[in-house]
């Protein structure tokens, strides 16, 4: 099929599952097409069935804001035309379903007809979504797209709780790439982060305030107190400063590194021992399932839909948001034994894997093949 995929081209979860779907479905055999404002980060390579077309919006001093959901419709009514696209993807609902429903039926009037497949991340429903300046505008697009998915069945049932939506909503679970994940990395450094005596702690997010990062560091501060241990800290945003403000405070900066973005996680996570993820809320939490295939187990709070992904005393540990004190807990009992740690790794490996790309694109083929029959 030709595909247009629309979704946000930063670091973060909704763009990171978009981009690897697309990828995966241009191997497949489809023909992909990106459509956002900039290359997608984990977008590497273009090739002839993987396309990006690029939103761009002119500045014009009138508006104060800038009308980005104009010029994504009109540009997804373009690529429509000039490429034989059959059929819509849009990651996030805020504001692409909104824009895609648009572009449809603009098409419409020119006797093209296009199905739209809305997926539901997490913030666009439970953050932003709910908002009363957006709620109208969010329940009209979920309900008028043609198929709506989401990534776990919590956020599926938050969805249903807080809108009126009519349509019934399909629950894809996001996923991993199996055969990327390499078991003998021959780049894995561990060497140039830690000790051999030192356990490596490791958080991956966009360091906003839902991450609870606080919590992250007070977590590390009990660990290191018990285990000799260093912290890697991956990621960019409004939190961060802070979060190196009260490593300083508590006295454990030189135990915690701050590394910024990465494109290359794995390479992080191949020599991690323990995940910390003890966000406020979290519809899926894809950082821990990659933390997982990477045989990295994770310790969260049972926000959302972290339960269908941690799986309590076997992959992990989940308790309730805000308990710093269990969680370290919780960690000290999976890192003080190297064999309780070597189980750990291994279940945590072993229930990432059934999250294969290979079991869960077939489920969006099967979407894509019942929307594009009853359009
Ligand atoms: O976690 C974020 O703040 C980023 C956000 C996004 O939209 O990129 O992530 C959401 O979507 C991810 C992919 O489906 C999920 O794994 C995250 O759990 C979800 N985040 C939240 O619900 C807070």
């Amino acid at each position: 099929m030709k595909i247009a995929i629309v979704c946000y081209p930063t670091f973060g979860g909704s763009g990171v599952v978009a981009t690897e779907l697309g990828i995966a479905l241009a191997e497949r055999g489809h023909e992909v097409h990106f459509i956002t404002y900039k290359q997608p980060v984990r977008l590497e390579l273009l090739s002839n069935n993987i396309h990006f077309h690029e939103v761009n919006v002119p500045d014009y001093p009138l508006f104060k804001y800038q009308p980005y959901e104009l010029a994504l419709s009109s540009k997804l009514v373009d690529t429509v035309k000039m490429f034989g696209v059959e059929l819509l993807h849009v990651h996030y609902a805020i504001p692409h379903a909104y824009a895609g429903y648009m572009a449809k039926k603009m098409l419409q009037e020119e006797d093209i007809y296009i199905p739209m497949i809305t997926t539901l991340h997490g913030t666009d429903i439970t953050l932003v979504g709910k908002h009363p300046f957006y709620k109208p505008a969010v329940t009209f697009s979920i309900n008028k797209s043609d198929v709506v998915t989401s990534v776990s069945e919590n956020l599926k049932n938050s969805t249903l709780e807080i809108f009126d939506v009519e349509k019934e909503i399909a629950v894809i679970p996001n996923f991993i790439d199996k055969k990327k994940y390499s078991p003998d990395y021959t780049d894995c450094q561990r060497s140039l982060m830690a000790n051999e005596d030192e356990k490596i702690v490791t958080h991956i997010s966009n360091f906003r305030k839902v991450k609870r990062i606080p919590d992250v560091i007070q977590v590390f501060k009990k660990i290191q107190d018990k285990i000799p241990a260093k912290l890697m800290m991956v990621g960019e945003g409004p939190e961060k400063e802070g979060a190196e403000r009260l490593c300083e405070k508590l006295g454990i900066k030189d135990r915690v590194v701050f590394l910024g973005n990465s494109n290359e996680i794995d390479r992080i996570l191949c020599f991690s021992d323990l995940f910390l993820l003890p966000s406020e809320s979290e519809s899926f939490g894809l950082a821990a399932l990659e933390a997982m295939i990477n045989k990295v187990p994770v310790v969260s709070s049972n926000a959302g839909g972290i339960p269908e992904v941690n799986k309590h005393g076997i992959t992990g540990y989940l308790s309730d948001i805000g308990n710093v004190s269990e969680m370290a807990e919780n960690a000290i009992e999976i890192l003080k034994d190297d064999d309780a740690l070597e189980r750990f790794k291994t279940e945590a490996y072993n229930w990432a894997i059934q999250f294969d790309i290979l079991n869960i694109l077939p489920m969006y083929e099967e979407v894509y093949e019942k929307a594009y029959k009853s359009r």
